[in-house]
């Protein structure tokens, strides 16, 4: 990538060190576009927050910290699958490949991956895209543990981040969307995303999907309402988020975290409920919200796959199936595609 094309696109770059580069677009994904998305998703009479505004520095810690809760095996499950199955990975990767990663966060996996890069590469790049700045902060440490590794950092959505990706050169991309992080997505949204993905990939590229699978709701609705109580925090602290960055006055006290598992929707639905009639002022979104007793914001979608379902919505997008991947339990999905079925290296 040269640095005229990531201006020329409108992003800023930041030299963080010889090997760490971030790129921010000039008009971030800031205060101002908070203010006017909430105002329009808490302004109609069917209330809802985007779960991506979860991720302000506090919401990503919480989540890192949901990530080691006993009741939330996604994390577990699948970096046990990814360290299992590291060699039988290595082998599809051509040894130049570059790794992209759509919602890295706080990018534990993606040690992982590169664990199995490491051992057939000599030069290895990260290409990371994450709306949260915690992004760059986690390069550093990966920077210190992989001294052949070069790291181009993009601090946007995840449409932005794939516009990016066609102006690369033509290194073969593993793009990783792992965590179930799909599952955000509305129902007809995902698959529309997965179509997006594969209309970046170039004939040589693969992607890495982790997905997780449907199950009892019983075991789904303890990892979205952990009994320590880290999920609720993460979903309540949007709402101190809005407080610090929009000077809304929420008072924590009368709202309450709610998971539920739709099984028709294949679902997990988390809410935060309402636990009086109240106002509450958000002055920088010019909004003043009427909230009633037991009424309930929708905050977030995680959907649930079964095995035929991502078979199909893989080949919907134009892609093969190369190798699927489950832990012994079968609660959770690795997959891995590519647009014409890639030979393995022998
Ligand atoms: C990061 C979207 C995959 O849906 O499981 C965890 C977020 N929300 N606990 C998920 C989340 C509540 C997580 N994703």
């Amino acid at each position: 990538m040269s640095s005229q094309t990531a201006q020329e696109l409108g992003y800023e770059i930041h030299r963080l060190s010889p090997r760490l580069h971030c790129l921010r677009p000039h008009a971030a994904v800031s205060g101002e576009s908070f203010a006017r998305d909430v105002a329009f998703t808490l302004g109609g009479s069917s209330k809802s927050i985007n779960p991506k505004w979860f991720y302000d520095d506090e919401g990503s810690a919480l989540f890192g910290q949901i990530c080691t809760v006993p009741e939330y095996y996604i994390t577990v499950t699948e970096s046990s699958i990814l360290s299992r199955i590291g060699g039988e990975l290595g082998s599809f990767l051509a040894r130049d490949t570059r790794l992209v990663e759509l919602g890295s966060g706080l990018s534990s996996k993606t040690r992982l991956i590169l664990d199995v890069m490491e051992g057939v590469q000599d030069e290895m790049e990260y290409l990371p895209i994450d709306i949260s700045d915690v992004l760059a902060e986690s390069c550093h440490g990966l920077l210190d543990d992989y001294p052949r590794l070069e790291i181009t950092g993009i601090i946007d959505t995840y449409h932005g981040g794939l516009e990016f990706l066609s102006t690369l050169d033509e290194r073969p991309n593993l793009i990783a969307f792992l965590g179930s992080s799909l599952g955000n997505f509305d129902a007809g949204e995902g698959e529309l995303f997965l179509k997006k993905i594969a209309s970046c990939m170039g004939e040589r590229d693969m992607l890495l999907l982790g997905l997780d699978l449907d199950k009892e709701s019983g075991v789904l609705e303890a990892a979205y309402d952990d009994t320590q109580g880290v999920t609720a925090r993460f979903n309540l602290n949007v709402l101190t988020r809005m407080n610090r960055e929009l000077g809304a006055n929420f008072d924590l006290s009368a709202f309450a975290h709610r998971a539920k598992y739709n099984g028709s929707a294949r679902r997990i639905e988390m809410y935060i409920e309402s636990l009086a009639d109240q106002d509450v002022a958000i002055p920088a979104a010019g909004a003043a919200v009427r909230f009633g007793r037991g009424e309930l914001v929708h905050t977030e979608n995680s959907h649930k796959y079964t095995i035929p379902r991502i078979r199909e919505m893989v080949r919907e997008a134009g892609l093969g199936t190369d190798a699927i991947w489950q832990d012994e339990e079968n609660r959770y999905a690795l997959v891995l595609c590519s647009k014409q079925g890639r030979p393995r290296r022998t």
